[in-house]
């Protein structure tokens, strides 16, 4: 059960952050309330919100998941990809160590965005991506394997189409994942039940499972069936101005 969550809100130059894809510029005014019902969808499956200031220093600062990675035994600060983005874990470390005892750190010359780290129970699967490096990847499980969580490394380099790991998979329970087409066949989820999203709702792959519920991003109808089919409550959310800027459901928050 998670029963928190820091979510940070988008700042005033939210529009200057990085991005790859050319969806437009997003509306400040929407992004708000879009970041608003995020935050009233995180209450609804009982978590309460730790909500941080904006950060006009950071333009991708809301995307807080990036920062650290927070599990039931310990948490990581992580050391972004993008030199744009290192200082925003300065400014969310004060934050973890208010929750957290046990805190690690990713070192030079390790990288790691959270993004591209994906928690399915004892199991965590690294991606080793355009942000997160091969030596980020080794030190981060390490520090997960001392824990005693399994870790496997998958390579996503080749993959244009996503950014970070969980652009493109999520864990929703009971050794179910969901996938785009480009991962179905990495052996390392083998052993898993998967639900492989067709080539048109391949954003809909980064949902998020919080206590029995999936948060998913709004106009994907086959993916939400599919999931509700399966016995799952769906929540959905408009996610149009956050995708304008790579950005996913589960890349706002931190859960814990
Ligand atoms: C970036 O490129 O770093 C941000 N504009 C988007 C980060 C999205 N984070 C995530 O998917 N975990």
């Amino acid at each position: 059960m998670f029963t928190r969550a820091i979510v940070k809100e988008p700042c005033a130059n939210f529009a200057a952050g990085l991005t790859t894809i050319d969806l437009g510029k997003p509306d400040q005014e929407i992004v708000l309330r879009q970041h608003q019902a995020y935050c009233e969808a995180l209450e609804s499956c009982g978590l309460e919100i730790i909500c941080l200031p904006p950060d006009d220093k950071y333009p991708d600062s809301t995307f807080v998941e990036d920062t650290a990675l927070l599990t039931a035994r310990g948490a990581v600060l992580t050391r972004p990809g993008d030199v744009s983005r290192r200082g925003e874990v300065e400014s969310i470390a004060p934050n973890v160590y208010e929750y957290f005892r046990n805190v690690y750190s990713i070192e030079e010359p390790g990288t790691v965005d959270a993004g591209d780290v994906c928690e399915a129970e004892e199991h965590f699967f690294i991606g080793v991506s355009r942000r997160t490096n091969e030596h980020g990847a080794k030190q981060l499980a390490g520090y997960l394997n001392s824990l005693g969580y399994t870790t496997s490394l998958i390579d996503i380099r080749g993959l244009s189409n996503i950014l970070h790991l969980k652009s493109g998979i999520a864990y929703l329970s009971d050794k179910r994942l969901v996938v785009i087409e480009a991962l179905r066949n990495v052996p390392e989820f083998s052993g898993y039940d998967l639900i492989c999203l067709n080539s048109t709702e391949e954003y809909a792959a980064n949902c998020l499972s919080l206590n029995g519920r999936i948060l998913i991003a709004s106009g994907f109808p086959g993916v939400k069936r599919e999931l509700e089919l399966l016995g799952y409550p769906t929540i959905s959310l408009d996610m149009s101005e956050f995708q304008k800027m790579d950005g996913g459901l589960s890349c706002l928050s931190l859960r814990f």
